[in-house]
């Protein structure tokens, strides 16, 4: 299946949830984080400027950001890329938090994690921040925290995805 992309500028939250979230077809809008600091500022230059000690644990192992930027970029070949090397952007790192914001973009919304149901909940809402290179991938098909409808925005770089239609989850 191609999945159509579009101007998310030239595009309506309405036409969003009739033509897409409603009958279940993926879109791609494109430039939609224009409206977001993080847009043409995270990089993995950025990142070891002002990030570079902070850590993370992937597979039980730990790194600072530095040491992530270079192995993702391959300044560093001798040792596996690790994936997916996460950060929390909320709780975990509220610094960033203003840079992604307004979090819906103007299209994913309602956001059923703003509601206090879920903030009670063990992954209620969570952001998270994924880095990765060549050859990472998600260890696991899988659909998201209770069900919910996957928002991923791309912020550098590219990466492939691959989705099912409704009726083979
Ligand atoms: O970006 C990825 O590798 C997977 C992201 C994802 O599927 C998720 O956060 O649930």
């Amino acid at each position: 299946m191609e999945v159509k992309k579009v101007e998310a500028s030239e595009f309506s939250h309405e036409r969003f949830i009739n033509e897409h979230w409603k009958p279940g077809i993926p879109l791609v809008l494109k430039n939609a984080t224009r409206v977001w600091g993080a847009y043409n500022t995270f990089s993995p230059e950025w990142f070891r400027k002002n990030h570079g000690s902070r850590k993370t644990v992937v597979n039980g192992q730990e790194y600072t950001m530095t040491e992530i930027m270079d192995l993702v970029e391959g300044k560093d070949t001798s040792r596996p890329v690790p994936y997916p090397c996460k950060y929390e952007l909320g709780g975990g790192w509220p610094e960033l938090t203003h840079m992604i914001t307004p979090l819906n973009i103007g299209f994913a919304k309602p956001n059923w994690m703003e509601s206090s149901w879920f903030r009670r909940g063990y992954w209620g809402g969570i952001t998270e921040l994924f880095i990765g290179g060549p050859g990472g991938k998600f260890p696991y098909v899988h659909l998201d925290y209770y069900h919910m409808s996957a928002w991923i925005n791309q912020i550098y770089g590219h990466k492939e995805f691959t989705v099912w239609p409704r009726g083979q989850d």
